[in-house]
């Protein structure tokens, strides 16, 4: 029998890249997963198709239940049938620059959908027996106060999003100390994968490093390239996530890899994996520089697009993850050279319409 069978979680974001990633963990631990769905227009299912299957087979253990983190009523129904053990709220507007362009959505989805959350497990008469996981962010350190960023840090928010999770965060807080809920909040710095949404700069990267190396795309368009990540995979962080709700009492946990690097660092490493060299021209750090190919110096294969920049940009993120590994037991374990060729192989595999043998990934 599986260490955790009988245990029911209940994940929202569950289609998104990391709810993905934990509905795999916690079936493999031998929960029973219920997850919540946006309904669409198209099917949005397509990270976690892997997992499901037919409700009528008697083994079924992945439950998904239409749903919004913007309808209170919902989520109390959701909640109250469900009864589980561990939430874990994952569901998020998460892209910080299109929350410049719906800043008051973001603040409902990701702030005031906390408290909903939150109100729905006390409706439900959980809130004694209920482990919460909110999936809070390093955007809220913005603008850098100190590094690296530690669980003592202050915040200091830059962006709409950045902002309404500042107030997921506090009234996490705020619950915690009045009504003695075990809440946790996960402050994760950037984790990626080949699951990555494509309009984040990673993925984004991968992505046209691969249709460039299959020639279906000339140049690769990017904002800010002196950015500084602290970049991480999901698969690990998941896993940082379960073992917080392991802990007896609920606290705050910065998870992260302890190192950085810059969006232009991302690039050329990515044009590595696929033998490509970029040599960077024209004027450092000005929307005049553009990287070619140093084999071919009329190919030019970045160039800057000032529409990707942000009305308030986070220079500088660098995590302190010392609690995590003290009191979790936790680490990242995958180094960054091999995320980034992991995802340029996925994403080489995908234009060239074949699938990749996980096992072989890091040949
Ligand atoms: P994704 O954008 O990949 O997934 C977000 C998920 O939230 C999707 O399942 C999405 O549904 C769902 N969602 C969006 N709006 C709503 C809504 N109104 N009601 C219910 N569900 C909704 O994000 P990640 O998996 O990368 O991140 C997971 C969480 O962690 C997010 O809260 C993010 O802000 C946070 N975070 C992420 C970090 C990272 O580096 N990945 C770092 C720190 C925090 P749909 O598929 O239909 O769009
Ligand atoms: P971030 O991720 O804002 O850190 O939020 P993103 O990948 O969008 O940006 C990282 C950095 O890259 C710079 N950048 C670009 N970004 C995008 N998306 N597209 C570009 O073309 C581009 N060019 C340069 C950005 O300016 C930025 O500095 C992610 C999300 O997952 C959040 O939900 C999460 O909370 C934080 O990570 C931690």
């Amino acid at each position: 029998m599986s260490e955790c069978e009988g245990r029911v979680a209940l994940v929202t974001g569950i289609t998104g890249q990391d709810g993905s990633y934990l509905a795999e963990l916690l079936l493999d631990k031998g929960y029973t997963v219920h997850g919540i769905v946006r309904r669409s227009s198209c099917f949005n299912t397509g990270r976690i198709d892997h997992l499901y299957r037919d409700r009528h087979d008697t083994q079924v253990k992945l439950f998904l239940h239409y749903g919004d983190l913007c309808d209170a009523s919902n989520l109390i129904t959701i909640i109250s049938s469900v009864k589980p053990d561990e939430i874990y709220n994952l569901g998020a507007m998460s892209h910080v620059k299109v929350s410049f362009d719906m800043p008051e959505y973001t603040a409902d989805c990701d702030g005031l959908g906390v408290l909903r959350m939150l109100d729905a497990v006390r409706a439900a008469g959980l809130e004694q027996s209920v482990k919460f996981y909110q999936a809070s962010t390093s955007e809220l350190y913005g603008k850098v106060q100190e590094v690296p960023q530690s669980e003592t840090t202050p915040f200091y928010p830059r962006s709409p999003y950045a902002v309404a999770k500042q107030y997921a965060f506090w009234i996490l807080v705020n619950y915690r100390e009045a009504y003695g809920m075990h809440l946790t909040n996960g402050i994760l710095f950037n984790h990626e994968s080949p699951r990555r949404g494509r309009t984040f700069v990673t993925r984004k990267i991968t992505c046209a490093v691969a249709a460039i190396k299959e020639k279906q795309q000339k140049t690769l368009y990017l904002g800010n390239l002196d950015a500084k990540r602290d970049w991480g995979h999901a698969r690990d962080y998941v896993e940082g996530m379960w073992m917080m709700l392991q802990q007896e009492t609920s606290d705050d946990y910065v998870l992260a890899t302890g190192e950085t690097h810059t969006v232009r660092e991302f690039v050329e490493l990515a044009f590595a994996a696929v033998d490509i060299t970029v040599k960077w021209k024209g004027e450092f750090g000005t929307i005049d520089e553009i990287g070619v190919d140093a084999d071919n110096e009329d190919h030019i294969l970045v160039k800057i697009d000032p529409r990707y920049f942000r009305p308030t940009e986070v220079e500088l993120l660098l995590g302190d993850p010392t609690k995590a590994k003290e009191k979790l037991g936790w680490t990242s374990s995958t180094p960054f050279p091999d995320l980034v060729k992991e995802m340029v192989k996925e994403d080489l595999a995908m234009v060239r319409g074949t699938s990749v043998d996980p096992e072989k990934l890091l040949d």
